[in-house]
């Protein structure tokens, strides 16, 4: 009965934040131009709703400069830090093959091989080998992506690395987003670049940031869920590995040790044609609720993805094969509204392990 009351409360809330605020039909609105730090402020950060903004960033350089070749002229003898996975699922769930045997490793076809301890078919948070390479290495391998030779690279390192690895592009864009930056009373803490292809999709997550997110060249497909909706998104703790390269250059998955636990979403929105039935008996709050904002963000478009917000990205190629973005994290605000999405969260998990204790009692 106390399952039922919290599952039903947290469903209520999420429909009510939607009649409130965001707007019973889950679209990202679009407003033209750069908005006044006043109203930026009123309308979507204070309110917690996204927001694409065209016609933000058309003075960039980087636009039109931004082909494969000068990048490559450009960062010639810079080394960056590039991302490999063997399925282009970087800070991911996935399900490890292996027995409890240390050491010893299985072929798997979804995750790579995996090594160290823990029961087989588990599920494992697995994170991304970084290599640092000479640019035009990394961006070989990015272009070269492909699931079925095992190794997809995606060009990011989310710790500021625009100026840290690419300052030799930096006239080409703003160092931070200036009514951003007005509204939100600070510089950015960190800056990214992103350049991957359709292989590399980011996983259900949230950012502690304000984030807005430009698109230089390709498209890029958010699904986004509010931060009320945390019960629809499965949060547990998982078991940390990493990939690590083999001496013949595959990718081998290793547990972390000692043994981390990251608490992650399971929720896949996008499920192949032969498992959709399982994900929706398996996620029945995502799959049978209300529906997920997804928008696309095109080149030259800055999207505003507001903090605590869940969100899962896919990528389309533009002619050159690439994806080329750039994101500037903004600190949020740690408060009231802030521990009130806190209590929201604790509430999910506990009405959640609540519910496996009553389902797994009453069969
Ligand atoms: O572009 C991506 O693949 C992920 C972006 C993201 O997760 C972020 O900006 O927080």
């Amino acid at each position: 009965m106390a399952v039922a009351a919290a599952g039903e409360l947290l469903d209520l809330l999420s429909r009510e934040v939607r009649e409130l605020s965001l707007g019973c039909t889950p679209e990202v609105v679009r407003i033209d131009g750069p908005p006044d730090p006043v109203q930026f402020l009123r309308d979507f950060v204070m309110p917690n709703r996204p927001c694409i903004i065209t016609n933000a960033i058309a003075h960039w350089p980087a636009l039109r400069l931004w082909s494969n070749s000068y990048l490559q002229s450009q960062l010639a003898h810079r080394s960056v830090s590039c991302h490999f996975t063997p399925d282009g699922r970087a800070d991911a769930l996935v399900q490890a093959p292996q027995s409890a045997d240390v050491g010893s490793k299985s072929s798997h076809s979804d995750g790579g091989d995996l090594e160290g301890e823990g029961p087989a078919n588990e599920i494992v948070f697995a994170s991304s080998l970084v290599e640092v390479l000479p640019f035009p290495t990394a961006l070989e391998c990015v272009l070269s992506s492909s699931c079925e030779d095992r190794s997809v690279a995606y060009l990011q390192q989310q710790n500021n690395c625009f100026p840290l690895e690419f300052s030799a592009l930096s006239e080409d864009v703003d160092s931070d987003i200036a009514w951003a930056s007005e509204a939100l009373g600070c510089k950015p803490e960190a800056v990214n670049l992103w350049i991957g292809t359709q292989e590399s999709v980011t996983s259900f997550h949230k950012d502690h940031y304000e984030n807005l997110y430009a698109v230089v060249s390709g498209e890029k497909h958010f699904t986004l869920l509010p931060p009320t909706d945390v019960h629809r998104m499965y949060v547990k703790k998982y078991p940390a590995a990493h990939y690590e390269r083999t001496d013949s250059g595959s990718l081998v998955l290793k547990r972390d040790s000692p043994t981390a636990w990251v608490p992650w979403s399971s929720v896949d929105p996008f499920p192949k044609n032969a498992e959709r039935q399982t994900a929706e008996s398996q996620h029945p709050r995502y799959f049978g609720g209300p529906l997920a904002f997804e928008c696309t963000v095109r080149a030259g478009e800055l999207l505003y993805l507001p903090s605590l917000w869940f969100h899962h990205v896919r990528q389309s190629p533009d002619s050159e094969g690439r994806t080329v973005a750039i994101n500037y994290w903004y600190d949020m605000q740690f408060d009231m509204k802030y521990a009130y999405f806190n209590f929201v969260e604790c509430l999910a998990a506990s009405s959640s392990t609540l519910e496996t204790i009553s389902i797994r009692s009453s069969s």
